[in-house]
């Protein structure tokens, strides 16, 4: 059924400031670089910005912890100097996170959703944060190396559930949780993605407000002939975050922030004369 949210999608903006991120690796790894990015992202309509240190592609070189605070921290900080913008820190380390809030961020991404140290989910109920619990099969560098499924709807549901009570458990509070189908992360490209697409109204159905990220991601250029480049793939961006509009997502984290709010004004407005 297609929902008109009474809210706005929110539109997540990316600021990576990584030397090799899959779209726009090393383009704002410079601070001043990254600042005037930051600045062009809340001109074009942004409501968040998704500060990232570490790439999450396959293949992609780890970064130590004080590197990557050493790259998001200094930048965190600049936006918050100048700006009330929503500031979320996507990072695995609960180190990273700690430093990103304490320096103005007030939601933590975490692809891993609180799985990947030991203390994750204790410092995201200590930091009192908002925490984005997005589902990934296996590990980044090696998560399309085979994935499978028998009912990708059903366990990514069923692992998200899971880990939003995990979450709660440890003291994290019910309204501070987002929840993230995962999209690309340890999925094929069409045979795992589309159908997870297809049913987010059972991902919106958990009850939380729920993140999609498909920009510019792959399985756009597997549907356009297979070999568009990650800037040439934004009206695929464009209808996959209409369609998880459609299913009623809270936000979506996107590389072209102008265009997509432009096309969730549109598409609301059409939703909304009915
Ligand atoms: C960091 N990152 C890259 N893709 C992402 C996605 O789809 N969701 C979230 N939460 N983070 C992502």
């Amino acid at each position: 059924m297609i929902q008109t949210p009474a809210q706005p999608v929110r539109v997540m903006g990316v600021l990576n400031v990584t030397p090799d991120s899959f779209s726009d690796g090393g383009r704002f790894a410079a601070p001043d670089t990254a600042l005037a990015q930051a600045r062009r992202l809340i001109a074009d309509g942004a409501d968040i910005l998704d500060v990232g240190g570490e790439s999450t592609r396959p293949g992609a070189a780890p970064v130590d912890e004080a590197e990557e605070v050493a790259r998001v921290v200094p930048l965190i900080a600049a936006i918050r100097a100048e700006s009330s913008v929503a500031i979320s820190v996507d990072t695995m380390k609960p180190a990273v996170a700690r430093a990103a809030v304490a320096a103005g961020a007030t939601i933590w991404n975490d692809v891993t959703a609180l799985r990947h140290a030991p203390d994750s989910l204790a410092t995201a109920a200590e930091l009192g944060c908002e925490v984005v619990l997005m589902h990934m099969q296996g590990e980044p560098g090696t998560m399309q190396a085979e994935p499978h499924y028998d009912d990708v709807v059903g366990e990514v549901a069923a692992f998200l559930a899971e880990r939003a009570d995990a979450a709660m458990a440890a003291g994290v509070a019910r309204e501070k949780i987002w929840l993230d189908p995962g999209v690309g992360f340890g999925k094929h490209m069409t045979r795992h993605n589309l159908p997870l697409l297809a049913g987010l109204d059972r991902i919106v159905a958990l009850g939380f407000p729920v993140l999609l990220g498909v920009s510019r991601k792959r399985f756009i250029s597997a549907l356009d002939g297979g070999d568009r480049e990650p800037d040439e793939r934004l009206g695929g961006s464009m209808a996959a975050a209409l369609a998880g509009a459609a299913a009623g997502v809270a936000a979506v984290r996107v590389h072209d922030v102008r265009e997509t709010v432009q096309a969730l004004r549109v598409w609301r407005a059409i939703a909304q004369a009915k």
